[in-house]
């Protein structure tokens, strides 16, 4: 602006200086001067110089305000017209300067409205922009939306199936450890039994060793028991022609006693021997017998002398039974002693002779030894019934033979058969098995015994009170009275010189 307005000064300057100024149409006094500029056009009016332009009529340029402000022609041009333009460059200067606030001013009011305007254009079309925009945008973020949404559908279809492909593979997973599990432990037991199977094999192997061996030693032992077989056939033979010898010598022993007591029965009768006779009768008792013969009829313990005992022996004697005389050697009434003993306390005696009590084998032995005696077995059940046994002859060996029992000529009401051994039975307590039983007699039926195998009597045998008495096969017993599970209540053992 201050280019153009410099050079419409120029071009106001240049005019007045050259005098040849463009002239309006008018052709007036006055002259136009226009400027254009853009759609704007400006208009000055100009004084013109006539051809006096040296007389100085100051009213002519008194017309207008800006007529007057023109500068002055002076007399003296050279000065003059310089101070003269000088004076008038100062009133365009000054002119010029309204002017251009004037302008300025105009200007500034344009410029304000078209910059609002500007300012309105643009901001409607930026409104229309933005809301064009925001449309766009509302449909792009729509759209957006939608296609969020669509992702995350499918992203949940996927998740799901994720999940779903998650569960299965579990579930697969599962069923893969349980199959190992599975095949593991068919692996343990394989292996287990395939240790069994080699455990059998061995085992099978060992039994079949064993087997073997078993095998020889049976054989061997087969061929042993044969060879024994023979051994104890040819024992046997021996045994029968022995036992044979030995009745007969027994039969012989005793006709030879027999003999005997007749030769000294006919010598006392033929007073032979009757100085001797006196002497006897000064003897002391051998027995019961003796006892009785004495004149002591009276049943009860008494003192007897027995031939090659050192000591007296106290004995019970029996007056009354069957004519009496007889030397107790065993009783039982009440159960109060213990027949369960050793063999030495059979050897010597137990009990007291007044009660129960056995007078002891080695004294028995000796007894017998003396003459021929008979036995007699006194018995009675719980019913009271009695009975008893007799033996024509009855003698025991010595403690070397194990007491050895010998009898003869059974009787009595106690059983048709005789319950004790006939044939000779060895004794046997509980410390000494010389019983013919593989098995020991005398620890299974107690007491001690001339036990067979182990034979149809015990008289030594447990003491059972009434009503225990039945199904005992440890009691006393006596088979052919009362059957061999009866214990009997009492018993007694007597014996008596065979020829009182
Ligand atoms: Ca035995």
């Amino acid at each position: 602006m201050s280019v153009f307005f410099s050079f419409a000064f120029l071009a106001v300057v240049l005019a007045l200086v050259g005098c040849n100024q463009r002239r309006g149409p008018e052709g007036s006094g006055r002259r136009f001067n226009r400027v254009q500029h853009g759609q704007c056009t400006y208009t000055f009016i100009l004084p013109e110089q006539d051809g006096n332009c040296r007389e100085s009529t100051t009213d002519q340029y008194n017309t207008n305000a800006l007529q007057r402000d023109a500068p002055h022609v002076e007399q003296d041009f050279s000065s003059q017209k310089l101070q003269h333009l000088e004076h008038v460059m100062e009133n365009y200067t000054q002119w010029l300067q309204k002017l251009e606030n004037y302008i300025v001013e105009n200007m500034k009011s344009e410029m304000v409205q078209l910059q609002q305007n500007a300012v309105q254009n643009h901001t409607a079309t930026m409104l229309e922009i933005g809301t064009s925009l925001l449309s766009q945008t509302a449909e792009q973020t729509r759209k957006l939306t939608d296609v969020e949404t669509q992702v995350l559908n499918q992203t949940s279809r996927l998740e799901i199936q994720l999940l779903e492909n998650s569960l299965s593979t579990y579930k697969l997973e599962k069923q893969l450890l349980q199959q190992t599990h599975e095949i593991l432990k068919i692996h343990e037991k394989k292996g287990k039994s395939d240790l069994l199977e080699h455990r059998i094999l061995e085992m099978e192997e060992r039994h079949k060793e064993e087997l073997a061996t078993l095998k020889e030693e049976k054989e061997n032992l087969q061929s042993l028991v044969t060879r024994q077989s023979y051994v104890i056939q040819e024992l046997e033979k021996q045994l029968n022609k022995a036992t044979s010898n030995n009745s007969v010598l027994q039969k012989q022993q005793l006709e030879l006693m027999d003999t005997v007591h007749t030769l000294i029965t006919l010598c006392s009768k033929e007073g032979v021997l009757l100085k001797n006779a006196k002497k006897e009768e000064e003897k002391p008792f051998r027995d019961c017998a003796d006892v009785y013969q004495s004149g002591f009829n009276k049943s009860g313990v008494y003192t007897i002398y027995i031939n090659n005992v050192s000591d007296p022996k106290k004995v019970f004697c029996n007056m009354e039974i069957a004519g009496g005389g007889w030397t107790v050697i065993q009783h039982r009434e009440d159960g109060s002693l213990d027949f369960q003993k050793s063999w030495k306390e059979y050897k010597m005696g137990f009990g007291s002779p007044s009660g129960e009590h056995w007078l002891g084998n080695e004294f028995i032995f000796a007894i017998t030894s003396q003459r021929q005696y008979s036995l007699r077995i006194e018995l009675m059940d719980w019913e009271g019934n009695r009975a008893y046994s007799q033996y024509d002859r009855f003698h025991i060996g010595n403690e070397k033979q194990n007491y050895r029992l010998y009898l003869k000529g059974h009787s009595g009401t106690a059983g048709k058969q005789s319950s004790l051994i006939l044939h000779g039975a060895e004794f046997s307590t509980k410390d000494a098995d010389n019983d013919n039983c593989m098995c020991k007699c005398a620890l299974m039926l107690t007491g001690g015994w001339w036990f067979d195998a182990c034979g149809p009597s015990n008289l030594n045998g447990m003491f059972y009170t009434a009503g225990q008495n039945h199904g005992k096969l440890n009691g006393i017993k006596w088979h052919y009275f009362k059957g061999p599970s009866y214990s009997l209540r009492s018993t007694t053992m007597m014996i008596r010189p065979l020829d009182f």
